[in-house]
């Protein structure tokens, strides 16, 4: 039987109330277990129910009396993130029943709760060769006065033999904008080291030139011969190729980052380095498990490193560890605030969105402090027990 106007009103007053009540509750740090390094906070910052009603309901009970969802929300995850004026800004990667990923702004007054999604998603204009599909986009303030939006192309691989409904190809897409509504849409980055799927742009000019961190990999899901994070200078950010892109970061045997890596946000940057964050990834019986690691440049030189705290900085935990793929923590949005704070922007298992808080100051501490990976097991229980003297010294002297 089809509902009555009366039904079809109460149940969208009842929609409307849970929506209001998801997006408005408030969330709180997770002190139980704090590692001295970050608090994560209890619930997800962000997920398929905080989208809009709007843009998955007809509200018109004339054409959806049943009062159906006519476009289904599947994930909202790895989000870019800037501060704008005062204002906390996630690109948020939304994931429709279809697949197909596409951008949408969400804001908080503080950074941690009470998200809400602008009007409208974000229409990317396209380049002669239309984007399949696009994602986990990198904002970036840079010092030429534009914000640019750097982010994954994928498309069919032309290359496909028949029948094959799965090649596909990934490039780096470059937009720019002022407003994060008008964009400007530049073509794509040209490397001659293989595809790209996880390009990021430094914020300032080195050298005069525009500085990319890449990740050259030769097919789309397996970096094969490829891999590590890059780095290139580009002079011309509106026809972007890099003649050569240097390895600065390499994945290694039985780390954390013995499959891909890749660098995450944009580094931030502080009086005793750039902070970098970044993803490693290795297999395991249970498929591919990604993690966050952290190291850090140099301040006159932000492609070589001075600081790799050994193994991860951030791993899924409890509900984090399930999702549509699951076993994966990413980020690609980090904000700092003027007091120096940091909000570190996860997606889990590419289904929903979290947040970590910390300071520059631990962050750096972190950095500088942490015993790097000595690779193999006996240089890892040589730092515990170096640790365990330091300490025990301290409690002789007491
Ligand atoms: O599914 C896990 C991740 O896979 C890709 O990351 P990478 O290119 O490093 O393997 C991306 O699709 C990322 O969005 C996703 O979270």
């Amino acid at each position: 039987m089809i509902p009555t106007k009366k039904q079809f009103d109460k149940r969208l007053r009842k929609l409307e109330k849970e929506h209001k009540k998801l997006i408005t509750k408030k969330n709180k740090p997770v002190e139980k277990g704090y590692n001295g390094i970050y608090y994560r906070y209890k619930r997800p910052i962000l997920t398929a129910a905080h989208v809009p009603l709007e843009w998955r309901y007809d509200l018109n009970y004339e054409t959806n009396p049943f009062l159906m969802q006519r476009i289904g929300v599947n994930a909202t995850f790895n989000s870019g993130a800037i501060y704008l004026d005062g204002r906390y800004l996630l690109m948020v990667r939304v994931e429709g029943w279809d697949r197909k990923s596409f951008f949408a702004v969400a804001e908080s007054p503080n950074g941690i709760d009470n998200w809400q999604f602008w009007d409208r998603p974000v229409t990317l204009p396209q380049t002669e060769n239309p984007d399949d599909n696009v994602y986990d986009m990198r904002l970036v303030k840079h010092q030429d006065g534009w914000i640019y939006g750097i982010f994954c192309s994928e498309r069919k691989d032309p290359a496909a033999p028949a029948g094959d409904t799965s090649m596909a190809t990934a490039s780096g897409g470059i937009a720019r904008t002022k407003d994060l509504i008008n964009w400007e849409r530049l073509p794509d980055f040209i490397s001659h080291h293989g595809q790209q799927r996880n390009l990021v742009l430094h914020p300032e000019f080195v050298q005069g030139k525009y500085a990319f961190y890449t990740r050259p990999q030769d097919g789309f899901i397996e970096v094969g011969g490829g891999g590590g994070i890059g780095w290139a200078l580009v002079n011309d950010i509106t026809c972007a190729e890099a003649p050569e892109e240097k390895i600065i970061e390499e994945k290694i045997y039985h780390t954390i980052k013995e499959l891909k890596n890749g660098q995450g946000p944009a580094p931030i940057k502080t009086e005793k380095g750039w902070l970098h964050l970044a993803h490693g990834v290795r297999g395991c019986a249970a498929g591919l498990r990604y993690v966050l690691y952290m190291f850090m440049t140099s301040p006159d030189d932000p492609s070589k490193i001075i600081a790799r705290p050994g193994g991860y900085f951030l791993a899924p935990e409890g509900d984090e560890r399930i999702g549509d793929v699951s076993n994966v923590v990413f980020a690609n949005g980090w904000i700092r605030n003027e007091n120096d704070e940091v909000f570190i922007y996860y997606g889990s298992s590419d289904t929903r969105m979290h947040v970590a808080k910390t300071t520059v100051e631990q962050l750096i501490d972190y950095c500088l402090n942490t015993p790097e990976d000595g690779l193999r097991t006996a240089e890892s229980v040589k730092t515990i027990n170096a640790l365990i003297d330091k300490n025990k010294a301290l409690y002789s002297n007491e």
